[in-house]
């Protein structure tokens, strides 16, 4: 867990702090990282074997943070570095969904989703993964549903960035569905 932690922040968020230039899919040698690590104390006892445990199996959770290709290994999505990582569109299905905090819907109503810290909007499969995403936020998440397919013959560009998560452009509120009574 600690590792997958500190790789999703070198991968997602601050590469340049650790010397690693992500390229424009946010690849990076995977031997660079470990570099990285050798260099670190609290990081020093992880070896290629380490990584390849999570990349393959998921961090814990079995979520795959992230993904590796040859002598490559890049964050599959999350990232919050100013330059952007490009995916390849999808089409998305009819729905989507997004859990958040109560909190954050007068915005969300007013605004629509954003990206916020990050560079693209996060979306979830079905309903039970989007509570989950939610529960990282508050205690008792709200479920909105995205008309996905609509939102993207709109002209909103969706990504499918692991199995349980879809990146997608910003997303106006008319294409929202709030849960009743909220
Ligand atoms: C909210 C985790 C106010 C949005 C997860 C969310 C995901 C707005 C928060 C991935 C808003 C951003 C990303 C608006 C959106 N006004 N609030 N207009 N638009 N928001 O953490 O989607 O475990 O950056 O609802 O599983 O929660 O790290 O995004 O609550 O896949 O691998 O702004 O991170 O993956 O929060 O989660 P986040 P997220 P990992």
């Amino acid at each position: 867990m600690k590792l997958s932690k500190f790789l999703a922040l070198i991968l997602r968020h601050q590469p340049e702090r650790f010397g690693l230039a992500l390229d424009e899919e946010g690849w990076v040698p995977l031997s660079e990282v470990m570099e990285v690590l050798r260099g670190l104390p609290n990081f020093r006892w992880a070896t290629r074997a380490d990584v390849m445990e999570i990349v393959e199996k998921g961090s814990g959770d079995g979520k795959r943070r992230f993904e590796v290709e040859g002598d490559r290994i890049r964050a599959r999505y999350g990232h919050s570095i100013a330059r952007r990582i490009r995916y390849t569109p999808c089409t998305p299905p009819a729905r989507l969904y997004h859990g958040t905090s109560p909190e954050a819907l007068p915005s969300i109503r007013r605004e629509g989703l954003k990206p916020m810290g990050r560079q693209y909007v996060h979306l979830s499969p079905d309903p039970e993964t989007a509570v989950q995403v939610g529960k990282r936020h508050a205690p008792h998440p709200v479920v909105l549903t995205v008309r996905a397919a609509e939102a993207h013959t709109a002209g909103v560009q969706f990504y499918r960035a692991e199995e349980s998560v879809y990146l997608s452009q910003p997303i106006p509120p008319d294409f929202l569905e709030f849960p009743e009574g909220e």
